[in-house]
């Protein structure tokens, strides 16, 4: 509830967001990835499980992706029998309608979402009989060990949808250590009580929320992993 220096002000609205300074301004660069969850179209209006505005989030990603050392995408991929389908999805019982099916127009990265030619592409909920809200849940792939072998410090979440695989993908990253943020202005959520729980539940664990516009680049990258002959090249630990 309301504590004494909390920005809640009388007549329950809220103070306007300080604008935009230095010490709110967080300078990403190589130790720093970001992970863009399920920015597919079945997820956007004309899909089958449309989060509202989920497209508005396309041209924020876009504008940030150069800040970083690493991308991650995450996409939902399920087969056509997978586990969370049903023909009376109740959403509240995790039970869904048929969504981003393998193979199919639906599960494609939506239009003009933009994607750096070394980012790690990473497919979840393919087993038809387990469900993943999150990039962290794969059995293929410890996602968690691969950034840290990376030297990722620092997390930043985005895409769809909030309330469910954007959550769960933060939760895990808190979980596993890293310091997470939620770009806020990057995220959209399935519904406003889902967005409003999720931000508490999310506050609660110490992820931290953020706008694009807080993120500033340091210009500093990950050493190259490949030469210009496409040759991996090995660097020593330092
Ligand atoms: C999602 C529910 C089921 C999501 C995916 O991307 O948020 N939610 N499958
Ligand atoms: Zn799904």
């Amino acid at each position: 509830m309301s504590g004494p220096d909390d920005s809640r002000v009388p007549g329950g609205g809220l103070t306007p967001a300080p604008a935009t300074s230095a010490a709110g301004t967080i300078c990403t660069g190589a130790r720093d990835a970001i992970i863009v969850v399920d920015v597919q179209r079945d997820f956007c209006p004309g899909g089958s499980m449309p989060v509202p505005g989920g497209r508005e989030v396309i041209p924020v990603i876009n504008h940030i992706l150069p800040y970083f050392g690493r991308w991650i995408y995450t996409r939902d991929w399920h087969p056509v029998t997978h586990v969370s389908f049903a023909t009376q999805p109740e959403f509240d019982d995790f039970s869904w309608p048929p969504h981003a099916v393998q193979g199919t127009p639906g599960a494609e990265w939506c239009e003009g979402l933009e994607m750096p030619m070394n980012a790690i592409l990473v497919s979840k909920g393919d087993d038809p009989q387990c469900e993943a809200y999150s990039g962290f849940q794969v059995q293929r792939l410890d996602l968690a060990e691969f950034l840290r072998l990376r030297k990722v410090e620092r997390i930043f979440v985005c895409g769809l949808a909030l309330d469910y695989c954007v959550r769960q993908t933060a939760l895990d990253a808190r979980a596993a250590g890293f310091t997470v943020y939620l770009l806020e202005d990057a995220v959209r959520a399935i519904t406003p009580e889902g967005a409003a729980r999720t931000l508490a539940e999310l506050e609660a664990v110490g992820v931290i929320r953020l706008r694009s516009d807080q993120v500033a680049d340091s210009g500093e990258r990950p050493p190259a992993a490949y030469d210009q002959d496409g040759n991996p090249i090995h660097h020593h630990d330092d």
